[in-house]
This record gives structure tokens, C-alpha cells and sequence, in this order.
């Protein structure tokens, strides 16, 4: 009896410690690139002196003639718009290198531009460290120039390519791979060797992240609108796709896999102009704070991070429209959530409730399926926007949670949702309460709650 009892304590702490292993948690380098929430992509190249958004790969070289580039500016501008990194495209579908690559005959160095001395990637990369900003490449596989593009001698020339990039302009914070792959000069679209790239950025550089369609750390949220799903889980199952073509569907990438067996965040692209490139006469359709804000909370706000695409122009700077529209986005997003409401908690347990106590920034309340989290605010407040957070080194955890207002023992309202993450900003018109309850309703084992803030935000924020 004994026996068969100490064999089934073995078994359920078996069982629990591989339940536990089942729940993937983010690599320490993924950790930290949740926590960088907000960034800005550079689109520049000869597109941007052709007006075109993918080019042909046959543009003379002369044609990147940039008359004042500044990316001390950009950096600023990232700075004042509280974006914490630049990811800039250093290689287009077009082929062009933004810097003098040994490996292809069509960079800055076959230019006018500074009598073929000018490199963006040293530039761009200088100047984010001086600015305390994160510096990420993008590199297309495609290449509409390369003459060994179709060939397997292209895979060496991107890994050399990337070789290149780590060495001489890192640490690279983020690597960003377009999974495009249409046909090159000579007819034929490349065999990527996706697996091989994987293995020399992990060598080389261990630190980066990875972004494509399907990660290896990041993946694209399904959709080049700056939109991740409602229901949003950091997990994702990779085997048998690929970047490109063969990336799963849309929905997936858009919402994740809520058993997934990898940790592999959606990361949300999207341009502030029509296009990814500059083109002037888009300079009236820069969309507007309130419209950025729209995104922030459909990106940040459902747990992904935001890539704000943000376009050079020619002269080599982000235009004042850019910039505006940017500062004043920051400005929402510093008055919205200057004033989190709530001060004091407590802990319901099969109907006893814990004392009060002080809910600072840093507390992290784990929370079984039967148990609430009371939250008081000082005295009755208007409210109208909820910010949820998980502790997420823990692992993704909530599958379904309500939060109800209420006023003197009275509920006024619920606000329902599924997934949390790192976070998940909810809004609804604005009412009055004096105490929060929140319940986790579904999950897949002890929740680790790391914060609950209630905020006024101006009513024209709300979520659309
Ligand atoms: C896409 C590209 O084709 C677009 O030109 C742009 O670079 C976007 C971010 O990714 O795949």
C-alpha cells in the first residue's frame, strides 16, 4: 500500500514537472526584446529615388543620391517618438547593399553618392549608439540583381552577406528576413537555406533575434496592417513551414497557437504612409496620432510589439510630417497612462479576502483558478481603459479572463477577454467604480498576474 502510494506521489510529480516543461518560456534575449514594445523600420534604398515600392534590380547605382543624410536625425526622431530601436533595410528585393558589400557589385560604393565612400549601415549604426538606440537589419533573401540569385552559390553570398553585417556594423539587435522569393536575373527564384542562415546567426551572433514569418524567435502577425489578434499567445508550431510561401495561415500567425510548442511572439509591421517606401506625394496621407494610437493598441495592447515603418525621404531625413505625427503620438501615450488608478489590492480566496495591500510595479500575484484579485481605488473613479500584464518569463498561462466593475457592492459592468501576455490594454466607454474584481476564468495552470492598472483615457482613444 505504501509502496503503491509513494509510486503515485512519483507519478504526479512526474507528470507535474513535465506539464510544466510543456508550457514553453521565452529565451532571456526574447525577454528582453518583449520589453523593447515599440520601434521604427527605415525603408531606404533606390526605391526612394524612383518612387517605386519594389524595385527591378537594374537601377543604376547613381541613382541613390541622398543630398543631406542624417541618421543622427532619425535617431532623434526615434528618441522624441519613445521608440526604443531602428531596424533598417539593408538589402531590398532590388539587391542594393546600403553598404559597400565585398559580395555584390551593386551597393553604395558603385554610387555618386560621397564618391562611392558612403555607408548607411555605418552610419545608421553609430548613431543609434550614441542615442542609446537598438540597431536591427533587415536583409531580403530575394535579390532582382544578384547573377548568382537561382543558384546555390546565392546562399553563400547571403550568409557572407550577414557575415558581413554582424562583423562590421553589431551588436544587432534584431534580424529581420523577408520571406519574399520571386525570380532573379536569370530567370529562376532561390532554394533558401533557411536552416543554414539559422545556424550561422546563432553562431556568430547569439544574442540577435530572429524574425521571420515563422521565427525562429519572432514571427510576422499575418498581416501588414500593424494588427495582432484579439486572442494573442506568444506559442506558435513551426515544423513542417517556412518562411514565405510556406508559413502558416494568416489567422494563425495572427493569433498563435494556444498549445504551441515554441515561443515564437508576433511582432506587428506597418507603415505610417501608404507606402513602405518615401514618396512625396504621400506627404498628406501620414497617419495621424489618434490613428497610431488605434494601432498601439492592437499591436502593444494585445501583448505583440509594434514595428512603425517610418520612411527617409531623399535628402536622407524623415520628413516633419513623420516626425510631428510621431511626437504626438508619444504624447497620448504619455497622457493616457500617466495616472494608473488603482493603489491597493487584495486576494479572494474561496470567499475570504486577503488584507489590503500596496500594488507596486514590480509584484507579481500568483492566482489559482479559483481565486480573484480585488483592486480599490482610493475613492470612485471614472474609468474607462484596463492594462493587464502576465509575468511571461513564467510562460503564457490565461486562456480566458472578466474583470468587473463595481460600485459599493454593486456591478456595473464586465469586460471579458482571452489571452493576456505582456501585456493587454482593454477600453470601453467610460463608467464609475470604486473596486475591480478580476478572475481568471480559464487557464493552463497557476496564472502569474505582474499588473492591473485602470486609466481615464480622452474618450476619442477608445478602441475602434
Ligand atoms: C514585404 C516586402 O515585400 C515589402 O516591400 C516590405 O519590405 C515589407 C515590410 O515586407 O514582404
Amino acid at each position: 500500500m505504501r509502496c503503491l502510494l509513494l509510486s503515485s506521489v512519483l507519478i504526479s510529480l512526474v507528470s507535474f514537472s513535465q506539464t510544466k516543461s510543456l508550457n514553453p518560456v521565452p529565451t532571456k534575449q526574447q525577454l528582453a526584446w518583449h520589453a523593447m514594445e515599440f520601434y521604427l523600420f527605415a525603408h531606404f534604398g533606390p526605391n526612394t529615388f524612383t518612387d517605386k515600392e519594389w524595385g527591378e534590380g537594374t537601377e543604376p547605382e547613381d541613382i541613390f543620391n541622398p543630398t543631406n543624410l542624417d541618421c543622427r536625425q532619425w535617431c532623434r526622431v526615434a528618441k522624441a517618438a519613445g521608440a526604443k530601436g531602428i531596424i533598417i533595410t539593408a538589402k531590398h528585393h532590388d539587391g542594393f547593399c546600403l553598404w559597400p558589400s565585398k559580395y555584390s557589385t551593386h551597393t553604395v560604393r558603385e554610387s555618386k553618392w560621397k564618391n562611392g565612400k558612403g555607408d548607411v549601415l555605418k552610419e545608421l549604426s553609430q548613431a543609434c549608439k550614441e542615442y542609446g538606440l537598438k540597431f536591427g537589419v533587415y536583409i531580403s533573401p530575394w535579390d532582382r540583381n544578384h547573377p548568382k540569385y537561382g543558384t546555390p552559390g546565392y546562399n553563400d553570398v547571403f550568409v557572407n552577406m550577414m557575415k558581413e553585417i554582424f562583423t562590421n556594423y553589431g551588436p544587432i539587435w534584431e534580424l529581420w528576413w523577408d520571406g519574399a522569393n520571386g525570380e532573379g536575373p536569370n530567370g529562376k527564384k532561390q532554394v533558401y537555406d533557411w536552416d543554414r542562415f539559422k545556424k550561422m546567426v546563432r553562431q556568430l551572433s547569439p544574442n540577435t533575434v530572429v524574425f521571420s514569418d515563422v521565427g525562429p524567435d519572432i514571427r510576422w502577425c499575418g498581416n501588414e496592417k500593424g494588427i495582432a489578434g484579439e486572442t494573442n499567445w506568444n506559442l506558435l508550431d513551426t515544423i513542417g513551414f517556412s518562411p514565405g510561401a510556406g508559413a502558416p495561415a494568416s489567422d494563425t500567425l495572427n493569433r498563435g497557437n494556444v498549445n504551441g510548442k515554441s515561443w515564437i511572439p508576433a511582432e506587428c509591421d506597418v507603415s505610417i504612409r501608404p507606402g513602405w517606401f518615401y514618396h512625396k506625394e504621400e506627404d498628406d496621407k501620414v497617419k495621424t496620432p489618434e490613428e497610431l494610437f488605434q494601432l498601439y493598441l492592437k499591436s502593444v495592447g494585445r501583448g505583440a510589439n509594434l514595428l512603425l515603418n517610418v520612411p527617409p525621404d531623399r535628402t536622407g531625413r524623415i520628413n516633419e510630417k513623420d516626425s510631428m505625427a510621431l511626437v504626438g503620438f508619444r504624447k497620448l501615450r504619455d497622457e493616457s497612462f500617466r495616472k494608473d488608478l488603482v493603489k491597493t489590492y487584495r486576494i479572494e480566496n474561496m470567499k475570504f479576502l486577503s488584507k489590503p495591500r500596496t500594488l507596486e510595479k514590480n509584484t507579481v500575484i500568483d492566482l489559482n483558478d479559483y481565486q480573484k484579485i480585488h483592486l480599490l481605488f482610493e475613492q470612485k473613479r471614472l474609468i474607462n481603459c484596463i492594462v493587464l500584464k502576465e509575468a511571461i518569463q513564467k510562460g503564457q498561462v490565461v486562456k480566458e479572463f472578466s474583470i468587473i466593475l463595481y460600485d459599493q457592492d454593486k456591478e456595473i459592468k464586465s469586460v471579458d477577454g482571452f489571452t493576456i501576455g505582456r501585456k493587454r490594454v482593454l477600453s470601453f466607454k467610460p463608467e464609475c467604480a470604486k473596486e475591480l474584481i478580476l478572475e481568471i476564468k480559464k487557464s493552463k495552470g497557476m496564472s502569474a498576474i505582474s499588473g492591473v492598472e485602470a486609466y481615464l483615457i480622452p474618450e476619442d482613444l477608445l478602441e475602434k
